[in-house]
C-alpha cells in the first residue's frame, strides 16, 4: 500500500542501478587485467633501471628484465679490488670495466629471454641476468612448462 505510488519508480531505479553496478565492476575488472598485461611494455623508450652493488658479490645477484627493451645496470663499485674489475654477461656480449669508487652504466638492450651468467673477470664473484618474454613464458620457465 505504502509502496504503491513510488512502486515503478523504485523498481526503476533498481534495476538501472544494478546494470551500472555490474558494468563498473566489469569495466573495472577489465582495466585492471589490460593495465597489468600492458605494463611490461609500458614506456617501450624508458630504459629498465637496475641498481647493483659489487662488493665481495653482485647485490643483488639476480637481475630481471624483460626483453626488447633497453636496459640500463648501474653497478656500482666502493673499491679498486682487482676481482671486481671487470664484468662479463655470457649470452649477452656484455665485457666491460667497471670503474672504482663510482657507477658504470651498462646499457643494452636484451633481444632473446633466458638466463644469462654475470660473473668478474675470474668468475669468483657471481650473478644472472634472467630476460623474461613475456609473450612467451616458456622461455622464462622452462622447468614448469
Ligand atoms: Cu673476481
Amino acid at each position: 500500500m505504502e509502496q504503491k505510488p513510488n512502486q515503478l519508480c523504485f523498481s526503476k531505479k533498481e534495476t538501472t542501478s544494478n546494470g551500472w553496478e555490474v558494468a563498473v565492476v566489469i569495466g573495472c575488472i577489465v582495466l585492471v587485467v589490460l593495465s597489468a598485461a600492458l605494463l611490461p611494455w609500458g614506456g617501450a623508450g624508458r630504459a629498465q633501471v637496475r641498481n647493483i652493488a659489487v662488493e665481495g658479490t653482485y647485490s643483488p645477484a639476480t637481475v630481471e628484465i624483460v626483453v626488447g627493451r633497453p636496459a640500463d645496470l648501474r653497478f656500482w663499485r666502493p673499491s679498486d679490488s682487482a676481482c671486481t674489475r671487470r664484468l662479463v654477461v655470457d649470452g649477452l656480449h656484455i665485457s666491460t670495466k667497471l670503474k672504482p669508487f663510482g657507477i658504470t652504466d651498462v646499457r643494452f638492450t636484451p633481444r632473446r629471454a633466458g638466463h644469462f651468467a654475470m660473473h668478474c673477470g675470474m668468475e669468483h664473484l657471481k650473478g644472472q641476468v634472467v630476460v623474461e618474454d613475456p609473450l612467451n613464458p616458456s622461455a622464462f620457465w622452462p622447468v614448469y612448462f
